[in-house]
């Protein structure tokens, strides 16, 4: 029942919109990494051209009686821009990265233009509590504007601010889990194990993501533990993304130079210590995967959320789950606090958690798992969902929206 309408973009705004601002300025700099962005006007020019494009082609689609969404730093000003032509609908805007810290985002020129272009929005939706908290930090000592009890107040408007942390479709992932692909690929990877503890990463390709601190955090748990290393591996998927970009054309030159140097150096004829793949896969033999495996690290410098720990904790078997290892970095850490949690940075560590995972006995595992499952499904894109527009557009019946929605609602 969703009808969508594209449009095309020019190579211009492929350039200065797409991978200009939005991902070689926005992107490095809301995960702290201002060492990375670039900052250009031509760049600030394309985003918001590209964004009065897209409040051109939508104006007209709005009916009165309409509630609008906004997703993500691609379209922050598209708010804005629809109000110039107009519009008194009801405007959400939800942002599936973090904010960053006041005197980070003070290095954007024009930051504060960029975020009192946000007053224009009903309601804006943060991962964490820490996200919303650095918003309002900006917002209240650089714009003027002042919070009380949710509401910001800024140039004559008032914004509710909430805290909707995105979850997985867990329905779809458990039905995955029991697919014939899933338990193909699953057999598959325990009979290449081994007999050995396998240790999986799925991550977009990305600097954000921790890989190279993670693949020196395991050559750490490898030197230090010249027993176990031999019982372990690591399958390390990360599909490539914004291969334009120089940042990211670097950060994978860097990983095949790192993972290459790692087998080299302590592979041996009957085994190799990383599996570095650089594809993607459907998501039936990513189910598999997450199931055969005895640890999952997740452990990104900074992440809105993170997804991936989801899927691997919805994936388990729940007599027999594996060990989840994730970043206190990763949005997803402030609701599955019954993981290992580590700080990515530190090779030690990461190399203390994998030992303390690999030795973690059952009943601990399960305990573990059981309160993360239960938060997985509980809070899952379903109701975050409902959590965002029960903001933007008021209550509405819980029970009719299950019957009608299923839980077909992909994460964006
Ligand atoms: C942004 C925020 C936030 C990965 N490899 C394959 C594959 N994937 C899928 C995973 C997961 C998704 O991609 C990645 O989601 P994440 O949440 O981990 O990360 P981002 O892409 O950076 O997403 C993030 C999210 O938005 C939602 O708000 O959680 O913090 O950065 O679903 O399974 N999927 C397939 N093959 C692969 O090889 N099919």
């Amino acid at each position: 029942g969703v009808t969508t309408a594209t449009i095309d973009l020019e190579e211009q705004d492929v350039d200065e919109y797409y991978n200009g601002f939005a991902n070689r300025t926005l992107w490095p700099l809301f995960h702290y990494r201002i060492d990375l962005a670039e900052y250009e006007r031509d760049f600030a020019g394309g985003y918001q051209r590209t964004n009065e494009r897209f409040a051109d082609t939508v104006r007209p689609l709005i009916d009165v009686a309409d509630a609008i969404w906004v997703q993500d730093y691609h379209m922050i000003p598209l708010g804005d821009e629809l109000r110039k032509r107009g519009c008194k609908n009801r405007i959400g805007f939800f942002l599936h990265t973090p904010w960053p810290p006041r005197r980070l985002l003070l290095t954007l020129p024009n930051a504060a233009e960029l975020v009192r272009s946000m007053f224009a929005y009903d309601v804006i939706g943060f991962h964490t509590a820490e996200w919303l908290q650095a918003f309002v930090d900006f917002a209240v000592l650089e714009c003027g504007a002042t919070f009380d009890d949710g509401v910001l107040s800024g140039d004559g408007r008032e914004i509710q601010l909430i805290t909707c942390p995105i979850g997985i479709d867990c329905n779809e992932l458990l039905a995955l889990t029991q697919s014939e692909n899933a338990k193909r690929t699953a057999a598959v990877m325990r009979e290449s194990a081994n007999g050995r503890a396998m240790i999986v990463g799925v991550d977009r390709l990305d600097y954000s993501k921790g890989l190279e601190e993670r693949f020196l955090g395991y050559e750490r748990f490898l030197i230090e533990n010249p027993k176990e290393r031999k019982e372990v591996f690591l399958l390390q998927i990360a599909p490539p993304s914004r291969g334009t970009v120089e940042s990211y054309q670097r950060i994978r030159g860097s990983l095949e130079a790192l993972s290459g140097r790692i087998n080299g150096a302590h592979a041996d004829i009957d085994w190799v210590p990383i599996r570095y793949v650089n594809q993607g896969y459907r998501r039936d033999v990513l189910a598999g995967v997450y199931r055969a495996a005895r640890i999952a690290l997740v452990t990104p410098l900074r992440d809105g959320m993170n997804l991936v720990a989801k899927e691997f904790v919805a994936a388990q078997d729940p007599e027999d789950p594996g060990v989840l290892i994730l970043s206190r970095f990763a949005g997803a850490a402030a609701q599955l606090t019954e993981a290992l949690q580590v700080n990515p940075h530190s090779a030690e560590d990461l190399s203390d958690s994998i030992r303390t995972a690999l030795a973690m006995p059952r009943e601990e595992r399960v305990a573990r798992w059981r309160s993360m499952f239960q938060n997985v499904r509980e809070q899952d894109v379903v109701w975050w969902r409902r959590r965002f527009t029960n903001a933007l557009i008021g209550e509405t019946d819980p029970s009719a929206d299950r019957e009608t929605e299923q839980s077909s609602a992909g994460a964006p």
